[in-house]
């Protein structure tokens, strides 16, 4: 229960810090499928590695993104990096119901041309999403996005801090 209240203590924190930073302009694109048939930028998600995995359940009998804060470590970009490798986000809802998946670069200031992943899963769905580095590293100029439940505003987000 602490860990659970440490972690929504601290989003709210990195929300306050990435609030004052400016809005990003470019426009950022995605795809959606499944493990076996999808691809982002030609490269099938099955031949990639997952970088980040969301699930959505009950924490403190609260529905909540979980975890509720994760770190995308984009720093090693060289030969031994990951050389432009797209993301691959795997988001499970292990919750009755619908549950929606939005992943954005900001809350008050997205502009229509920032990154805005939108998703609605089914009770028990796992779905990847792919993210092409290039659109990744144009829209997180904040360094700082946020995952909610664009159905429920009750459902508790997540924080994404990434670091590049
Ligand atoms: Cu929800």
């Amino acid at each position: 229960m602490h860990k659970v209240l440490l972690s929504v203590l601290l989003s709210l924190i990195l929300v306050a810090a990435g609030s004052s930073v400016a809005l990003a302009l470019q426009s950022g694109g995605f795809t959606t499928g499944d493990l076996e048939t999808g691809s982002v930028v030609g490269q099938p998600f099955k031949h990639l590695d997952v970088d980040l995995e969301y699930t959505a359940l009950m924490i403190g009998g609260k529905k909540a993104w979980y975890p509720g804060t994760a770190i995308l470590d984009l720093r090693n970009q060289g030969t031994l990096g990951r050389r432009g490798q797209p993301i691959l986000i795997k988001v499970t809802n292990a919750l009755d119901g619908d549950h929606g998946f939005s992943l954005s670069a900001d809350s008050a200031f997205a502009g229509p041309t920032s990154m805005q992943v939108k998703l609605v899963l089914k009770a028990g769905e796992t779905k990847y999403i792919g993210i092409p580095m290039s659109d990744l590293t144009f829209v997180t100029a904040a360094r700082n996005m946020k995952v909610k439940c664009q159905l429920h505003a009750a459902h508790l987000a997540s924080s994404l801090v990434i670091f590049k």
